[in-house]
């Protein structure tokens, strides 16, 4: 009996995963070209073969079974399915979709479908990229495709995956494409981003499926203060403005943070600010949340020039545990979340659309993956979904990152962060000890009711 007000599953994105980058006429995207370009990708990695999950998806979602995931988060490439970005639609794009959809429900799994997990067609980066407002046009026309062509089928859909990361990570800090580092650009690719999701909800609501969900899946952190000195409490305070609701206002109240408007006001910056009106409120029927890790802020002291107050992060205490990414485990963090959205938004519906963790996993003399700091790092984390919902949060489901070790972005293969193994060269699958683990979890929920 599976108990789905309240789902156990995992998430990946299409370019992480699939691998047959030009296969059946798709179109290239900005990330394929970004990880093409000597220095971009740690060890010079590309997404070209990744998991190979275009030509082993019917094993894949065999294995899915195997583990019980109960939703599963993917993401569709847009460049497969308009290969230039607009105009004519790739059937042969689609119909891989469809058949991950059907493999998924047969075996009685639920999709939750991202339209946006970074991958721009290449032909619209050249044209502006987000910077164009164009392309926002275009994303709702190829949105408006996938919800006439499964609106009946997927319930749950993403219009952006993380367009934080899309806007600092891709024009501000340069190491996502394009590579920009501009503020101003990144405001504007902000709020078109934003811009873009509100299109899409505006069809969505035109099409009134009877069982649809729209959300949008946010990276969000509780930040602190490094020390509780006045002007770290105060620097903490505008960082959160700069990672959390810089996308989460606009969404959920229709404005932008006051603190994000001094900014642009004090670097000549008004594109946003003009346009602030054409985003509404509420534009969500459920919040996506990834959550890997909390961030600790410093005020700055005025000493050096490297950089904007706003956007300086705290050196952290080295006796902090970490995952291979650096990133300090907090699981706290995820509690204090779900509870400060519930208090905001009382009674939004959330998903925590990603949570877990890289480890540097071996495959021991006896085949297997003993991979047990994953499984603390899960537990802990799920510990603090419970402990909010029994507090009447509502939290509708967890999906573990990542069903697969994948191409980690900028990382390359070098980041493990699966509860299934991927040995590259041969593409042969181990489920990790996390994998058996966590489907115990999923047995455990269901057997309990
Ligand atoms: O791999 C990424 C994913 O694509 C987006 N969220 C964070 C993950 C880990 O870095």
């Amino acid at each position: 009996m599976h108990n789905r007000d309240f789902y156990l599953g995992a998430a990946t994105s299409a370019l992480q995963i699939e691998g047959s980058l030009s296969a059946d006429g798709s179109g290239k995207s900005s990330w394929e070209v970004f990880a093409a370009k000597p220095g971009n990708v740690f060890n010079n990695d590309t997404p070209t073969f990744a998991c190979d999950h275009y030509r082993r998806y019917e094993a894949d979602l065999d294995l899915m079974s195997e583990l019980g995931i109960e939703m599963y988060r993917f993401s569709t490439a847009w460049p497969r399915i308009f290969p230039q970005g607009y105009g004519a639609i790739n059937q042969k794009g689609l119909d891989f979709y469809a058949r991950l959809i059907e493999g998924l429900l047969k075996r009685g799994i639920e999709p939750m479908l991202t339209l946006y997990h970074w991958e721009l067609p290449q032909a619209l980066q050249e044209r502006g990229g987000w910077a164009n407002r164009d392309v926002a046009k275009y994303f709702a026309d190829y949105a408006g495709i996938m919800l006439e062509r499964f609106g009946d089928r997927v319930k749950y859909w993403i219009t952006h995956n993380e367009p934080w990361v899309t806007t600092v990570l891709g024009h501000l800090e340069g190491v996502h494409p394009p590579g920009s580092k501009d503020f101003s650009l990144a405001s504007q690719v902000a709020h078109n981003l934003l811009y873009s999701h509100q299109l899409v909800w505006n069809r969505f609501q035109e099409l009134s499926l009877p069982q649809g969900q729209l959300g949008i899946a946010l990276n969000l952190s509780p930040i602190q203060g490094g020390s509780n000195q006045p002007e770290d409490l105060a620097a903490a305070a505008r960082y959160d403005a700069f990672l959390n609701r810089w996308f989460l206002d606009p969404i959920l109240k229709g404005t932008y943070p006051e603190e994000m408007c001094a900014l642009w006001r004090e670097h000549g910056v008004s594109y946003p600010l003009e346009r602030m009106e054409e985003l509404q409120a509420g534009t969500v029927d459920f919040l996506g949340i990834n959550y890997y890790t909390r961030n600790l802020v410093k005020g700055w002291d005025g000493k050096d020039d490297s950089g904007d107050d706003l956007l300086r992060l705290a050196q952290m205490p080295p006796e902090l545990a970490v995952t291979e990414m650096g990133w300090e485990i907090y699981p706290a963090g995820l509690y204090e979340l779900l509870t400060r959205i519930n208090q905001e938004n009382k009674d939004l519906p959330l998903f925590i659309t990603e949570n877990g963790a890289a480890f540097a996993d071996q495959v021991e003399a006896d085949g297997q993956v003993k991979d047990e700091r994953r499984i603390e790092y899960l537990r802990e984390h799920l510990a603090q979904v419970r402990k909010a919902r029994e507090e009447g949060v509502k939290v509708q489901g967890y999906l573990a990152w990542s069903l697969f070790d994948n191409f980690e972005w900028a990382f390359g293969y070098d980041k493990r962060f699966g509860l299934i193994y991927v040995d590259y060269p041969t593409q042969k699958r181990i489920i990790k000890k996390s994998g058996y683990w966590y489907r115990e979890q999923i047995r455990r929920k269901n057997e309990n009711g």
